[in-house]
């Protein structure tokens, strides 16, 4: 008995390959697709329940739904490395491009890889979800007690609340006070943010990447080197309109606020631009506006004293979608959706767009005050929701856009069209703005559209400089500041420590939602709108084409949409644009008028600023 079990036990620790006879067979393309068919369906499943958990825990924000939620992501990511570690074997056939495709997105499928080890990977799973809700439950409460939680008497608000007190608020004293309050919410964060990047480039490493960034990078069809130098090369496109657009704004901002917007510097204190982040300043085109402007509609304004609701809101959205062709959104749509914030508990407001059983089942989530921010934001988030209605025939793992850039570009490129020719169309104004008012607009529009370009680039540089360990936690919030001097020439309206954690108030950082898609988002929108317009048959200033009506312009959307992630992102360019390459000449194009002319109001100015000694520092 001993000695057959000895017999047995040699047996089994032989190589297989002295054994012949028990060898396993070579794994054949078949056995490939045949894995891939079982992977795709079982992570189809498990995400199906993923999504579930988290559309709960961000409607309703409780420790409970906290921990559901990280439960059934560990689950996705335990699963999902199994698999890419089983599909290792099939890395040295010759497979057909489509399979071979799927294999190269399952590795990189995962934003947050975990360590394969149960114990950190559950960790690492609460880390993240008590980030995310942590930003969702975020208050500021003037008055209250320092920490934002609510005092006893103090009314508190949410960010859905402080944007729009950062758009509207004249006061710079008020504003720093609301930006500081708000920016609270970032300290508890750090410790955990440290933790969550160490457990999470331990399982990038172990995917074969560097670290997480690399692995983020790696998902634009080419290397993450050359992804790098290809953001480099827009951003060189598209600075020289960045630092004329500062210069003319910064004046404008001294003219109305005196020493409170004045640094000798040249750079913005970053409460004064109309946004809580500094990042689209379209809310202070009052006090820029040329002095010889007509009168200009408010968007916001027109909504609310109409008393429009959230949902009529989404309903224009639709309305638009539907000009060109598109579908009627599906009943459970409008049942399911959050478009307002809820009075009696703590949701996520950050607006996103939800495919929960990647079929029908598509929800918006909002928190809509009726501003004109969220009548543009209203049709981002339907570009998401219809991008998913297009692509859903195609298989789990080409549900997605052509890269995450795409996506966010869908809903931007049609928000282009929405020109006063169109607010007219659809009775929300009564009379199209003369013509002297092109520039004005097109003003306006820069401050949203040119002023976000180096925010969106400098989040995931942090972010990039943070994985890779160039970037400790002792200098966290230093190196945010550098960044945002660098990049957008804005400094701190009061002075920061490390004790602060100023990324933590950017609901990217704790969502962990890669940033760079919304840099090439700002440049791919104008190249998809162009393509839109030419394909409408319009050949007039691109600033004034509205698409509204034009069905061979939907159509041509359509088509890229329903590609999915099937192919390479440059054949999806191709197929909409005939360009195969992110290009900013349509950005230019579109904004060539407003830079002619801010260049003149520049003459003789001085543009630009010098980095500070210590980023820190309010002055
Ligand atoms: O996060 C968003 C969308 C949801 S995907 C509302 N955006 C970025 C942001 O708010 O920071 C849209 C523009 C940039
Ligand atoms: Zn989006």
């Amino acid at each position: 008995m001993r000695l057959q079990r000895a017999i047995l036990t040699a047996i089994l620790t032989l190589p297989l390959t002295v054994l012949p006879g028990l060898a396993q067979k070579a794994p054949t393309v078949a056995d490939a697709q045949a894995f891939m068919t079982n992977a795709e369906a079982e992570l189809l499943k498990l995400g199906i329940m993923g999504q579930r958990a988290e559309w709960v825990a961000e409607t309703y924000i409780t420790g409970d739904t906290e921990i559901l939620t990280a439960a059934a992501n560990e689950r996705i990511i335990a699963r999902t490395t199994e698999l890419v570690n089983e599909g290792r074997k099939f890395e040295a056939l010759a497979l057909p491009p489509d399979l071979k495709r799927k294999f190269l997105l399952l590795k990189l499928s995962l934003t947050m890889p975990a360590p394969n080890n149960a114990k950190l990977r559950e960790e690492l799973t609460q880390v993240s979800s008590s980030l995310g809700a942590d930003y969702g439950k975020g208050k500021y409460c003037p008055g209250g007690p320092a920490g934002g939680s609510s005092g006893a008497n103090a009314k508190c608000f949410g960010i859905d609340d402080l944007d729009e007190q950062m758009a509207k608020v004249r006061d710079p004293r008020q504003l720093a006070e609301i930006w500081a309050g708000w920016h609270k919410v970032g300290a508890p964060m750090k410790d955990r943010y440290a933790r969550f990047a160490e457990l999470s480039n331990a399982g990038a490493k172990e995917l074969g990447f560097a670290d997480t960034g690399a692995l983020w990078r790696s998902n634009y069809d080419m290397t993450p080197e050359a992804f790098s130098a290809d953001l480099e090369r827009l951003w060189a496109q598209v600075e020289p309109l960045y630092k004329e657009l500062h210069a003319y704004t910064r004046r404008q901002l001294v003219k109305k606020y005196g020493a409170a917007a004045d640094r000798k510097d040249g750079m913005i204190p970053a409460h004064l631009l109309g946004n809580m982040w500094a990042q689209e300043w379209g809310n202070i085109y009052d006090i820029v506006a040329p002095p010889a402007a007509p009168a200009m509609y408010d968007l916001g304004q027109i909504l609310q004293s109409r008393k429009k609701t959230a949902k009529e809101i989404v309903q224009y959205g639709e309305g638009f979608f539907k000009s060109i062709g598109l579908q009627t959104l599906p009943g459970t749509f409008w049942d399911r959706s959050q478009f307002t914030r809820p009075a009696d508990r703590d949701v996520v407001c950050h607006a996103s767009a939800w495919d929960i059983d990647t079929q029908d089942d598509v929800r918006l989530k909002v928190c809509v005050h009726g501003t004109s921010d969220d009548f543009i934001t209203v049709h981002h988030e339907l570009g998401h929701i219809y991008y998913y209605l297009a692509y859903k025939k195609q298989p789990p793992l080409f549900q997605n856009g052509a890269n995450d850039g795409f996506h966010e570009a869908i809903g931007d490129s049609i928000a282009l069209s929405i020109t006063p020719e169109y607010l007219k169309k659809i009775g929300l104004i009564e009379q199209i703005p003369p013509a002297q008012a092109d520039l004005p607009l097109l003003l306006r529009k820069a401050l949203d559209k040119i002023a976000f370009l180096p925010f969106g680039l400098m989040i995931d540089k942090w972010r990039w400089e943070v994985f890779s360990g160039q970037v400790k936690p002792a200098g966290y919030n230093k190196a945010w500041w550098e960044l945002r001097e660098k990049y957008q020439g804005v400094a701190p309206p009061v002075d920061r420590t490390e004790a602060d954690f100023d990324p933590g108030a950017k609901y990217h950082i704790p969502a962990n939602t890669p940033y760079a898609r919304y840099f090439l988002a700002a440049v791919y929108q104008f190249q998809f709108y162009r393509a839109m317009c030419r394909a409408a048959g319009y050949s007039g200033p691109l600033n004034r084409c509205s698409v509204f009506g034009s069905k061979p312009a939907g159509q041509k959307l359509e088509a890229m949409l329903a590609m999915g992630q099937s192919k390479p992102w440059p054949d999806a360019m191709k197929a909409m644009t005939g360009e195969d390459r992110a290009d900013a000449s349509a950005m230019v194009e579109y904004f060539q008028p407003l830079l002619d002319w801010l260049k003149q109001q520049n003459k003789g100015e001085k543009t630009g600023w010098t980095v500070s000694a210590d980023p820190l520092k309010a002055r």
